[in-house]
């Protein structure tokens, strides 16, 4: 189904979104997050074992659109949230699949946290991070308040949210916000050429690997080493366990098959 705020295809089992709105640098609308809605529901049942998502143009995302906000003195933000932007989080780290962000420009609200929500996030050299909410008069959403101290650490999360300074990508990149930067022409052939591999690797395991470091934040050691054994003994009946020793004990490449 063609959609008009975002582009969706799957190739080589790498599902790829492209944020499509260029000229407000892919900022949020209602339609787009209809759009999203619905292609995240897609994804995985296409036969994709990976999600890039990635901004057409010069921006990634620049989260809300505001024009969308003109002349409302008080709005329920709430609401918007509660319906539009909180599910579109919880749907992106539902996936049981790898999500991997090419920034490829200004990444800022929302769009930061977008990118933030994604497993991986690789920036393009002049790309950019900023917590634009207190700029006008919001406290961040989406989890940036979740993801930011968890990726960089109380003090320079307070930083970035209160001072709402603009990050470049090679800062982001040094201080564990993101996976990597890399020059601007190659961001999405490194990122797609990251998004294969995944696409190729033991969908299940990587499933469980997502499961156990975002439970690791709040369990106890005792409680994480349960949930380690349950995810080991699910993976331990998956076939792509009996290929990746089977391929070991043959000394061969395994050629895994998400299941
Ligand atoms: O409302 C709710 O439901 C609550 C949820 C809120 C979530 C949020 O995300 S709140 C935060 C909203 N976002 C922002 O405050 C960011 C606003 N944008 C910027 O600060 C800057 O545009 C950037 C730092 C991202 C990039 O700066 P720059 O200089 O590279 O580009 P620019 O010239 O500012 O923007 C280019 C065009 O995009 C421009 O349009 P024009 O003048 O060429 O026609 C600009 O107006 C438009 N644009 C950029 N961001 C937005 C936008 N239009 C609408 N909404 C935007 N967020």
């Amino acid at each position: 189904m063609p959609y008009a705020t975002i582009r969706y295809a799957v190739d080589e089992a790498v599902a790829t979104i492209t944020l499509d709105r260029p000229d407000k640098l892919n900022a949020f609308n209602a339609e787009m997050h209809g759009e999203l809605a619905d292609a995240l529901g897609r994804v995985g049942a296409d036969g994709a074992r990976a999600l890039l998502i990635t901004g057409a143009g010069r921006g990634f995302c620049a989260g809300q659109d505001l024009g969308d906000r003109r002349g409302d003195a008080t709005p329920d933000l709430g609401d918007t949230i509660e319906r539009l932007y909180n599910p579109l989080i919880r749907r992106l780290r539902a996936l049981e699949l790898p999500v991997i962000a090419a920034v490829n420009g200004a990444a800022a609200g929302a769009g930061m946290s977008l990118a933030l929500a994604c497993d991986l996030a690789l920036a393009a050299r002049s790309a950019s991070f900023l917590q634009a909410f207190a700029r006008i008069g919001l406290a961040p959403d989406s989890g940036s308040t979740w993801f930011l101290p968890r990726l960089v650490g109380a003090q320079r999360a307070r930083a970035l949210a209160l001072l709402g300074e603009k990050l470049t990508a090679e800062e982001a990149a040094a201080w564990g916000l993101i996976w990597k930067v890399v020059d601007d022409a190659q961001l999405l052939p490194e990122a797609t050429t990251l998004a294969k591999r995944l696409a190729a690797a033991p969908t299940r395991a990587l499933a469980g690997i997502k499961r156990a470091l975002d439970a690791a934040w709040d369990n106890s050691l005792d409680a994480q080493l349960d949930l380690e054994r349950d995810l080991q003994r699910a993976a331990g009946r998956t076939a792509d366990y009996a290929e990746g020793v089977t391929a070991f004990l043959e000394k061969r490449p395994a050629e895994f098959k998400g299941k």
